[in-house]
């Protein structure tokens, strides 16, 4: 097992999250609300009655891949690892369009921030709760998601049987004005679908009194991972469709440490066909990715922007 935190070391402005224990957070005491309707949502009733718990929404105002040159030193060699940042020049795009139109809002809840105030914790790091959300616009007036009183509802099927987000980090603590939460079996929830990925760590820098913020984030998915799921966007196939045989983008973490890993692709079909594990034994077959020997992992990054927002509730609609 490679240790992925041998380095906390950032390139720019990037921290760490540790990793720990699993996702899928309990709750001791699962919120119900009553049934309400929203505007523009055709809500039906949830059967989960489920609320998100009370805390502090913020909504993406921008949300970007950073080019491959960005992001968290995973292997501690000193340069950011982050080899999906090739695939900046076709998700960004995507990204922004999706954004401007409301089409794919993405929200992140944290529970425990301090009120408005000057005040700062005096001593260490405090705990806190971070979830990131789909969310739906309820008004689907795209024009007023990001001016910092945006509201959505999210899906029933983004909380657990605890009343929990699915996508809440296993830990999380803030320090002044910086939340550094981490988890090392994480899916983040897009307009596709989910994407799991082993090792999140990620930073939000609070401004403005917690109004504003801004997201860095390393991660590190499997080829498996990728190869189950489904770019956000217009991109056609699974993520590890294109990564390999479009983009020849082989992973660049060696999770298992028998070396890295290569995928192979069919150069005529541009079907997966085959995978070599890090000792160079040849794992034949399109579903290799998934097989016991080939766990590696791609390193990769997102950057964002986050402005105050607001979960109105819990619907029984697709996300
Ligand atoms: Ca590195
Ligand atoms: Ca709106
Ligand atoms: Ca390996
Ligand atoms: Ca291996």
């Amino acid at each position: 097992m490679i240790v992925l935190w041998g380095s906390r070391r950032w390139v720019v402005t990037w921290l760490a999250w540790v990793v720990a224990g699993s996702s899928g957070c309990t709750s001791d005491s699962p919120q119900k609300r009553d049934h309400d309707q929203w505007p523009g949502i055709d809500a039906a009733p949830d059967p989960t009655e489920c609320a998100v718990e009370d805390g502090t929404t913020f909504v993406f105002s921008g949300l970007e891949v950073p080019s491959e040159g960005e992001g968290r030193d995973f292997n501690g060699d000193g340069t950011p690892d982050n080899i999906l940042g090739r695939l900046a020049p076709a998700i960004n795009p995507g990204w922004e369009e999706s954004v401007a139109r409301g089409s794919a809002m993405y929200l992140l809840h944290v529970t425990g921030l301090p009120g408005p105030g000057p005040e700062t914790p005096a001593y260490g790091p405090t705990p806190v709760e971070l979830a990131w959300y789909f969310g739906t616009d309820v008004d689907e007036d795209a024009a007023n998601n990001t001016k910092g009183d945006g509201h959505f509802v999210v899906s029933a099927a983004q909380l657990d049987v605890n009343c929990d987000g699915i996508a809440k980090f296993d830990q999380a603590t803030l320090e002044g004005d910086v939340l550094t939460a981490s988890d090392d079996d994480w899916d983040i929830i897009f307009s596709t679908g989910t994407i799991p990925f082993v090792d999140v760590l990620a930073q939000i820098e609070f401004e403005d009194g917690f109004t504003e913020g801004k997201l860095e984030a390393g991660l590190i998915a499997t080829a498996c991972g990728l190869s189950q799921s489904y770019f956000p966007g217009h991109t056609t196939g699974t993520i590890l469709d294109q990564v390999v045989p479009a983009f020849d983008i082989q992973p660049d973490i060696d999770i298992d440490g028998d070396g890295l890993e290569t995928i192979v692709a069919n150069t005529k079909t541009g079907i997966i066909s085959g995978c070599v594990d890090g000792d160079g034994t040849k794992v034949p077959g399109n579903d290799c990715p998934c097989h016991p020997r080939i766990a590696d992992g791609y390193s990769w990054a997102i950057r964002g922007k986050l402005v105050r927002a607001h979960i109105d509730g819990v619907v029984n609609v697709p996300r």
